[in-house]
């Protein structure tokens, strides 16, 4: 790379550290400054390296999952040692279950205080085992370049956080440096054997589906996936929260699995002999039965591919497992087909036909649900002046712009988006995936803003989760970094809610929220703050917001909804409370 020294040279650990980043390709960090890596954090801007100081640590990880996420480049972010490291755990924990190659930097109490219990002391390796791909330990300052080299390649190689752990007397003296290329490995389509027996197995299906995972969107493997689906004329599902994994325009494409989900990809799958889940771990919750529709096949036979060889089967019971590149997979096994007769072709027609019909039924499903329907949200709803979240989201989705970015949190109102969030292109939704952490959203999409200046972003929020996230409102305006967050304002923390309803006899402990106008902590923060009451303006504030993103402004719409709930998340996990202690009895 041009303007990196290369070659065996004298230098400082610190000035290793940051040629060793540069070499990476880094031009962003997040993080909040801190002496503990203030003599590398000096000369970033000297090796073309843009700090971005955040509000919260936390927000600073998750700004990087969402910038590698957008971008399929590392997400890097630095802190302070001690309690700016132990501010990342959540989001470091996020970004893990979201694959994303985020390099976190620990500095670290100095060597030789290291057990003394001085100053901003914690062992930061074990915090961070379970949630990272690898770990690297500057054990003796001449090893830093090897070291932080080494978590670059591996968070790519592996798909994930790594961490870079220093002491922070270790950025500190003199030293003989090789700066390594980055070392970045191809991964191939997968064993002959198997990709010949998966081959075998789409040939002869009646039925194939292929579900789309997030494998996918990281290999960029979509137009592979649109060509094999194209020659069986399979239906496309995508898997739990990768919406973005297939085109929604393509006629193929039958929505998302999983919660809030789509019916017409669940009532398609159900019908395979054959399934094809390619790049996709097959998690346990992605599958569970939604809507009353238990739809996962158990008799199809399942060919999994994944890039990690230890999620082949690890869920669900499968045929063939192939260790491979999702994009590669499909062209071997389009190259296999591609000449050969398929079982399939006879009932292509008929099959097309009956995702056309159920994509419509859907549809039309959709637009005849105008707001939830059991009795405690007709209850609430009864006589509020407030928005259906429904009606909401179907606003946002039919205004938003064709290249948007969407982020969403964890909440009940952003669950149940699923079902009318729709791309064209992979690289566009970044929803808090597996770790589930309430506060994901509007970081992420700050993340994703700067590393794809030119795509409009925006990000769907609760309103208990906007509390906890708010403040980096301060990072978009002081950093220009022009983003939209859409705040479902229902007045509680409506996801756990659901289960006191559904559970707990209606006895909201802890649930309800009293809010302040967050359109006017938006304006005193320096963004605009819209406040939308009427749904004939949804459409058009979520216009010109994106608009005013081109003008550098950062713009929160505030909507104003009913205190109505979907299908709660966790019917699985939840049963009738038993009391057996008399002052309890009515607890049930
Ligand atoms: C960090 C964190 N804390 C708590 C939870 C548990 N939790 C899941 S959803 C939810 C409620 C979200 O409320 P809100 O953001 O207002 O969205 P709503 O459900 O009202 O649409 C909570 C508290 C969590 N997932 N993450
Ligand atoms: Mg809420």
């Amino acid at each position: 790379m041009a303007g990196c020294v290369s070659g065996r040279q004298r230098m400082t650990p610190s000035e290793a550290l940051v040629e060793t980043l540069a070499a990476n390709g880094v031009t962003d960090v997040f993080g909040i400054v801190g002496s503990a890596y203030m003599d590398a954090l000096d000369i970033f801007p000297a090796a073309g390296i843009r700090f971005i100081p955040t509000v919260h640590e936390q927000g600073a990880a998750h700004m990087a999952d969402g910038y590698a996420r957008v971008s399929g480049r590392h997400g890097v972010c630095i802190a302070q040692n001690g309690p700016g490291v132990t501010n990342f755990v959540t989001a470091v924990a996020a970004a893990y279950w979201a694959h994303s190659p985020v390099v976190v930097v620990t500095p670290e109490t100095g060597s030789l205080g290291m057990g003394l219990g001085g100053f901003q002391e914690t062992e930061q390796l074990p915090i961070f085992s379970r949630i990272t791909k690898y770990q690297g330990h500057v054990n003796n300052p001449k090893r830093m370049a090897e070291i932080a080299a080494r978590c670059f390649d591996r968070a790519m190689l592996e798909m994930g956080p790594t961490q870079l752990n220093i002491p922070r007397d270790h950025f500190y003296g003199e030293a003989e440096f090789d700066i390594a290329q980055p070392i970045r490995i191809e991964r191939g389509a997968g064993g002959e054997k198997s990709l010949n027996e998966a081959a075998d197995l789409l040939a002869q299906a009646q039925f194939p589906v292929i579900v789309s995972g997030g494998g996918v969107v990281l290999a960029n493997g979509v137009d592979a996936c649109i060509e094999l689906a194209e020659l069986l004329g399979a239906p496309v599902v995508s898997s739990y929260l990768h919406n973005d994994s297939f085109p929604a325009s393509h006629p193929l494409w039958c929505g998302p699995l999983g919660y809030q989900g789509s019916k017409a990809g669940m009532n398609l799958i159900a019908r395979a002999d054959v399934v094809l889940a390619l790049g996709t771990r097959l998690g346990p919750f992605g599958t569970l039965p939604q809507y009353g529709l238990d739809y996962w096949p158990k008799d199809a036979k399942i060919i999994q591919v994944d890039a990690d060889a230890k999620m082949l089967g690890l869920v669900k019971k499968i045929t063939v497992g192939i260790c491979g590149d999702a994009k590669a997979a499909a062209r071997a096994l389009a190259e296999r087909i591609g000449k050969r007769p398929l079982a399939s072709g006879a009932s292509r027609e008929g099959r097309a036909a009956e995702i056309a019909k159920r994509k419509a039924e859907w549809e039309a499903e959709l637009d005849g649900w105008p707001q939830e329907r059991d009795p405690w949200s007709l209850s609430v709803a009864k006589d509020s002046p407030a928005m259906h979240p429904r009606q909401v989201l179907r606003e946002l989705e039919r205004a938003m712009p064709a290249d948007a970015m969407v982020s969403t949190d964890i909440g009940n109102i952003c669950s149940v988006s699923n079902s009318y969030l729709r791309f064209e292109k992979p690289h566009s939704f970044f929803a808090a995936m597996s770790f589930g952490n309430c506060g994901y959203a509007f970081p992420v999409i700050i993340g994703a803003k700067l590393a794809a200046p030119d795509r409009p972003a925006v990000a769907y929020v609760g309103d208990g989760a906007w509390g906890m996230s708010f403040g980096e409102i301060l990072t978009c305006v002081r950093e220009k970094v022009p983003v939209t967050a859409v705040v479902f304002h229902n007045k509680q923390w409506g996801a756990e809610k659901k289960n006191q309803v559904d559970f707990y006899g209606n006895r909201f402990v802890g649930s309800n929220l009293e809010n302040p106008s967050f359109a006017a902590i938006a304006r005193a923060m320096g963004a605009d703050g819209i406040v939308v009451e009427k749904l004939a303006d949804v459409g058009t504030a979520l216009r010109a917001a994106c608009a005013a993103q081109k003008e550098g402004r950062t713009s929160i719409l505030e909507m104003m909804v009913t205190r109505e709930l979907g299908d709660p998340f966790r019917r699985d996990a939840l049963s009738k409370p038993v009391r057996l202690l008399d002052k309890y009895k009515n607890f049930t």
